[in-house]
């Protein structure tokens, strides 16, 4: 190959790799687990989701003051109804988080209406990755649980059981 072409498409490369992150290029997915079954649902497929809402809650972290924001993102349920996922006949979801951080939640409270969602946007900003300090890129929010400690930050896996 031409020398010129060749230092053309390294350059190429080069550039389209540094603008990926550069741009915050978060590798995005939610692996879902549920028996046998095993679904990878990445970012793009949850960013275009049309039943996402818009909403606001205040987040109490344990000795600081409660912080008043705003999250968007989709309630679970329908999440999973968008997938095809049933929950019904299960009891419970196991919600791992990349820093080994666990929760379990009942079915119950899922299918409590506008209760459960899975966010991925905070005051009208991209949630970063636990690498990049933040909260993200997806978190699981209970709006009736005034205590942000259920809150799960970074969630990457959920098992239904
Ligand atoms: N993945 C993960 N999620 C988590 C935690 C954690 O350590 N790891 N801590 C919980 C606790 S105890 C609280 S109070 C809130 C804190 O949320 P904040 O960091 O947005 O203030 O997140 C909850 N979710
Ligand atoms: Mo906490």
């Amino acid at each position: 190959m031409n020398k010129k072409v060749y230092i053309s498409i390294l350059v190429i490369i080069v550039a389209l790799l540094s603008f990926y992150f550069l741009a915050g290029g978060e590798d995005v997915s939610l692996k879902i687990i549920k028996g046998d079954e095993e679904k990878v649902v990445d970012g793009e497929y949850i960013y275009s989701l049309e039943g996402a809402i818009t909403f606001p809650a205040v987040i109490r972290s344990s000795g600081q003051k409660p912080v008043e924001t705003e999250y968007k993102g989709i309630e679970l349920s329908e999440f999973f109804q968008t997938l095809g996922i049933d929950i019904s006949d299960a009891e419970r979801l196991t919600f791992n988080a990349s820093d080994g951080y666990r929760v379990i939640l009942s079915v119950e409270e899922i299918e409590e209406p506008k209760n459960v969602y899975l966010v991925y946007e905070r005051d009208g900003q991209p949630m970063k990755s636990k690498k990049r300090g933040g909260e993200g890129p997806l978190r699981i929010i209970i709006r009736r649980d005034p205590f942000s400690e259920r809150w799960i930050k970074h969630v990457d896996e959920i098992i239904i059981e």
